[in-house]
């Protein structure tokens, strides 16, 4: 398996020398963000993560290979490529034998995670069980119920249905943890009526708990849901109307699949005028920060 890995010289560095790192996903620069805000987040937050002494080793796949770690180099190539994938698990042999580009997703990004060794993840917001169709279920739920890494979002993407998406996560045995709150935050809004079943109020309790569940050797990952700053959160009365109005073009223009989520947040974007790509990357920045305390912390263990 090993033969279709390729990490970076720093990367693989920090993982010799047990040095705390980071795993980011790379749908947000290929699919999440409009350029230039993709590439732009993607420099910041492995900025975020050297800051606070944590090597960022952003996940991606190009030319046939999986990438842990990239250079501004590859990132730019990756941004550039209008042809690149959204790739999902099951989306990898395909793409690794087509020798094509793609981005990573939550569940893909845990599958090559897991595989290099790296135990904490920060992302922008999860996937989870979609509105109306609830059959449409993210892989990324699936992988987080088989993949012991921490992931640090924003909670579940508010185009979601929240209350299965919880559902999800209870059924499924994994650990959801409110940061410094008692609800499930939705993404561009910091609080639901949703409550969790698991609250932190610093980082040591964070930690314990994640040390006792790898001990216990439970196969899930842990959900740490950390709200987005209330400085650029956009209270549910205002992204609601725009999300459920995404929805009926999406249903109105027939997008279906893994083409869904894509579509509406650009669609939501568009009707906020761009407060809700403020507010996610403001949401990004907030976990990889606190993502890599994480990593770091740990790796002191
Ligand atoms: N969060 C964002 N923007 C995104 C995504 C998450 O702020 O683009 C991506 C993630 O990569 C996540 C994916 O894994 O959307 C989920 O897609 P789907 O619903 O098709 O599983
Ligand atoms: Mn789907």
């Amino acid at each position: 398996m090993q033969q279709y890995f390729e990490y970076s010289q720093e990367v693989k560095q920090a993982l010799q020398e047990r040095k705390p790192v980071l795993a980011l996903e790379s749908t947000l620069i290929t699919h999440g963000l409009p350029f230039p805000k993709n590439i732009e987040t993607a420099m910041a937050v492995e900025k975020i993560a050297r800051e606070n002494n944590v090597t960022p080793a952003t996940i991606a796949i190009m030319q046939g290979k999986i990438r842990i770690g990239l250079s501004s180099d590859e990132l730019e190539t990756l941004v550039q490529d209008q042809h690149a994938a959204k790739a999902s698990v099951r989306d990898i042999p395909y793409l690794l034998s087509q020798k094509l580009n793609a981005g990573t997703t939550v569940a893909s990004t845990l599958f090559c995670a897991d595989f290099a060794g790296i135990k904490v993840f920060a992302t922008g917001g999860i996937g989870g069980v979609h509105r109306g169709d609830d059959q449409d279920i993210s892989a990324d739920l699936i992988m987080l119920s088989k993949t012991p890494i921490a992931v640090v979002c924003a909670g579940a993407k508010a185009i979601l249905d929240l209350p299965k998406t919880l559902e999800f996560l209870e059924t499924y045995s994994i650990p959801v943890v409110g940061y410094r709150t008692d609800t499930l935050p939705a993404f561009y809004s910091s609080e639901t009526e949703y409550q969790l079943p698991a609250r932190v109020d610093d980082l040591t309790s964070l930690v314990n708990l994640l040390k006792i569940h790898w001990q216990l050797g439970m196969p899930s990952g842990v959900l740490i849901a950390n709200p987005i700053p209330s400085s650029d959160e956009i209270p549910a009365d205002i992204i609601e109307p725009a999300i459920s109005n995404a929805l009926k073009q999406a249903e109105k223009k027939r997008i279906r699949g893994k083409a869904i989520t894509p579509f509406l947040l650009s669609e939501v974007a568009h009707v906020t005028q761009g407060k809700s790509l403020l507010a996610n990357i403001t949401l990004i920045k907030n976990n990889v920060r606190l993502g890599a305390m994480i990593a770091q912390k740990i790796s002191a263990l």
